[in-house]
């Protein structure tokens, strides 16, 4: 008897490290595959840096850096690669070397769960990349070893994100930051609870539309628009400009109710798919698609009159919407010029 309960202990002992084993296995492959980086950071809204994985063509186009999406979508359904640190080191061409290394280091480091590691990456950006992509592990201890200041506000709002915490956003100094960071988690929560009127509470209209789209997409697209109950119509603007695009289709651009989103779905379709994110018809340095997402005119360089263009605008944290953001009767052009006297005085 006491023989077969140890054969038994044995075997179960056995099942038990080979039970480990193929787990221990299917995580590497998971984290190779590449679905854990993008899905990471996508996650905390932020662009891959490495995009060579084996992306959607959907997935390439959430990218808004636009050499990361252009690499993206070349590249897109090819086997992902990262080569080894010595394959790396054998590549004669400098700049080739440090982005392979630099790629490698990173994907090391994540996979290693070896935070060190991504001091070794050689262009700065990366750097910071890396340790930012280490905010589920080490929360604001990640963010202190990125360099920079806006980096580590990035840095910081990601962190209050992945914890859906906006107090954490408090961590930053700058108040126009503080709201985006705010917004940004809010738009996750609702994003999360599926919940639409969390959405449409949401300031900052560029979350706001981020958080619509994402919880209209996820409760099952234009099908189920009718569902949506005071946000039909909306969720039927987002739903079929988003199918226009994508499927490249000029009869639902003309579809569309909106007169800016139909403008900007048809111009969109007469360029080439690296551009069409980024085209800038009024020249203010915001392009289409941001300004339909902060419901601001994209054929106006100056939405609101107050003769500052829209981008300047949101560079200077001041509203493209408003001639005057903050209704103390100053108008904008006259707040910005005081700013910069003062700048020059000092
Ligand atoms: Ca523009
Ligand atoms: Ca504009
Ligand atoms: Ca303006
Ligand atoms: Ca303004």
């Amino acid at each position: 008897m006491g023989k077969k309960s140890k054969n038994n202990k044995r075997i179960v002992y056995y099942i038990s490290v080979i039970a480990v084993i193929l787990l221990i296995c299917s995580v590497l492959i998971f984290l190779f595959n590449g679905e854990y980086y993008d899905k990471v950071n996508l996650q905390y809204g932020k662009n891959p840096t490495v995009v060579n994985f084996s992306a959607t063509p959907e997935f390439c186009q959430t990218i808004k850096d636009y050499d990361a999406r252009v690499d993206c979508i070349h590249k897109n359904g090819l086997r992902p690669y990262a080569k080894s640190l010595e394959d790396c080191r054998q590549i004669t061409e400098f700049l080739e070397r440090t982005a392979c290394l630099d790629r490698s280091f990173h994907i090391t480091a994540l996979v290693n769960s070896n935070i060190s590691m991504c001091a070794e990456i050689f262009e700065q950006r990366i750097r910071n990349n890396c340790y930012t992509d280490f905010v589920p592990l080490y929360g604001i201890y990640a963010c202190k070893l990125v360099e920079g200041h806006t980096p580590e506000e990035i840095c910081y709002r990601e962190n209050a994100v992945y914890r859906l915490n906006e107090t954490l956003c408090q961590l930053i100094i700058d108040q126009f930051e503080i709201e985006e960071c705010v917004a940004n988690v809010r738009s996750f929560i609702g994003t999360k609870k599926l919940d639409l009127e969390q959405c449409a509470a949401i300031d900052t209209l560029e979350y706001q539309n981020l958080c619509f789209y994402k919880v209209f997409h996820l409760l099952g697209g234009l099908d189920n628009c009718n569902n949506t109950g005071r946000f039909e119509d909306r969720c039927v603007l987002l739903m079929k400009f988003n199918m226009a695009i994508f499927s490249r289709d000029e009869n639902i651009c003309l579809e569309l109710d909106d007169e800016d989103y139909r403008q900007v779905c048809l111009r969109m379709l007469e360029l080439p798919m690296s551009r069409m994110f980024l085209f800038d018809s009024d020249n203010d340095t915001l392009s289409d698609v941001d300004e339909l997402s902060m419901r601001l005119n994209p054929f106006n360089p100056d939405s609101d009159g107050d003769n500052l263009m829209d981008g300047l605008e949101i560079r200077q944290h001041l509203n493209p919407a408003k001639n005057d953001t903050d209704g103390d009767d100053i108008m904008d052009d006259e707040v910005l010029k005081q700013r910069m006297e003062k700048l020059n005085i000092e």
